[in-house]
């Protein structure tokens, strides 16, 4: 039944031929810059900036839908700013990966098995957590709260025991379409418990001291909406799933709505902009839900969130120009990180401040963590560069899990070799 309803959607998309495409930009000036940011601000464009005019040395990728595409390339050819096809038709790639989901589903399903090489639907990972927590002592799931849509908000905690030990928080799919951060989350997760079942280094002696949670689905609303149909509307869905004050714009950036700098530069207070911040801060249930948790537990050592992509490895701030007091050591063991990330297979990696890697973005979750005290929180941008994008292919997720792996077990690592004692955190 699930296989002939997805073949009749496969077909529709299919036949409504030509798609959009996404668009390398190389700006040239900062008069470039200029004119890419005011074409972001117009909203109304239906543009997807899937990266942002920062500097030159950064392309921004814009997914342009078909009706214009001849207006965008003719408005950059006009301006003189140089751009590429970076991907030629998005709706072949969005099919041929619903093709696959589909194709893997069904064989998981015949096999009992799960593949780690595919990606999956909320269902189907809400039941791989309950078979990974079934299997071993060491992982429980907790649940933190509801979605906005009433849909559980589950994290996985690791623990060999104790009472509110030091702990490490990993989340991924805070913005729903990054599915390569889900796909990651759910193979670390899996590697975690195997490699403290079979006694491997360094994760035994980690969790001897300290506790990981490990939130593979942070925005569960926005994660559903994106397998809900084939149309790029829903497979680039990135906020949450709330009503806005323009009802023909729900949804808040997630990653904008934290108590920190909130309604700061770098985020939007327009309901129909992707960086939309919300009302006011954790006006979002799912914020305020990991906020809560993570107040209420109180000892907290080390914050890592996974978006993609661009292939960078951050660390606060985000919403100011300034390095943090921290700086040289976070600066030190994001670069030993990195280092450990690029030993596996070569992929390379850029470290920095969000602020100067990026983008300036006040409300953002890392920045909340840093200054709630949490001095070792960390943000990922995974795979690529932008060959794919936001639909990097099912056969590069466990690479991209597995190189992320050996950047985060040295962070896991130095983390538990360095405590410290956090007073603003308990203070609250
Ligand atoms: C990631 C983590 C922390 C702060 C900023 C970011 C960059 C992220 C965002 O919210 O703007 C960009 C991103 O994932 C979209 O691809
Ligand atoms: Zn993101």
């Amino acid at each position: 039944m699930r296989l002939y309803v997805a073949v009749v959607l496969l077909a529709a998309v299919h036949s409504k031929g030509n798609g959009d495409q996404v668009l390398r930009i190389h700006a040239e000036s900062e008069a470039h810059i200029q004119i890419l940011k005011d074409l972001e601000r117009n909203v109304d464009s239906g543009l997807d900036f899937w990266t942002h005019a920062v500097s030159i040395e950064r392309p921004v990728d814009i997914r342009v839908p078909h009706a214009s595409l001849y207006a965008v390339k003719n408005f950059l050819k006009e301006n003189n700013i140089p751009f590429s096809v970076m991907i030629n038709n998005v709706q072949e790639l969005l099919v041929r990966e619903r093709e696959e989901m589909v194709r893997n589903a069904e064989t998981e399903r015949k096999t009992k098995s799960f593949n780690f090489a595919a990606y999956h639907d909320l269902e189907t990972i809400y039941k791989f957590m309950d078979t990974l927590a079934n299997q071993s002592k060491l992982i429980t799931k907790v649940k933190l709260g509801s979605t906005y849509e009433n849909r559980p908000m589950y994290v996985l905690k690791f623990s060999t025991g104790g009472v509110k030990r030091s702990a490490i928080w990993i989340d991924a799919g805070i913005h729903a379409r990054e599915w390569i951060s889900h796909a990651t989350a759910v193979w670390l997760a899996d590697r975690i418990a195997t490699d403290f079942k079979e006694n491997r280094a360094p994760v035994p002696g980690i969790l001897s001291q300290m506790d990981i949670y490990l939130m593979i689905v942070a925005n569960p609303d926005g994660y559903v909406f994106t397998h809900n149909s084939f149309s790029v509307l829903h497979r680039f869905w990135s906020k949450s799933r709330s009503l806005t004050s323009i009802s023909k714009c729900p949804g808040v950036d997630l990653n904008r709505n934290w108590d920190a700098v909130f309604g700061g530069p770098g985020a939007s207070d327009d309901p129909c902009a992707e960086n939309y911040r919300g009302p006011f801060a954790q006006s979002e249930i799912e914020v305020k839900n990991i906020a809560d948790f993570i107040l209420k537990h109180g000892n907290f050592k080390s914050f890592v969130t996974l978006h993609s992509y661009m292939q960078l490895l951050m660390y606060p701030y985000g919403y100011i120009d300034i390095d943090v007091p921290d700086w040289p050591e976070l600066h030190d063991v994001a670069t030993q990180a990195n280092k450990a990330l690029n030993s596996w297979c070569g992929t390379v990696y850029k470290v920095g401040s969000i602020f100067h890697t990026i983008e300036q973005a006040s409300g953002t979750s890392v920045d909340w963590a840093y200054l709630r005290g949490i001095k070792y929180s960390f943000a990922f941008e995974l795979r690529d560069t932008g060959e794919y994008g936001f639909l990097l292919p099912a056969d590069q997720i466990v690479s991209t899990a597995r190189e992320t792996w050996f950047a985060l077990r040295y962070i896991l690592k130095y983390v538990c070799d360095h405590p410290y004692l956090n007073n603003k955190l308990s203070s609250v």
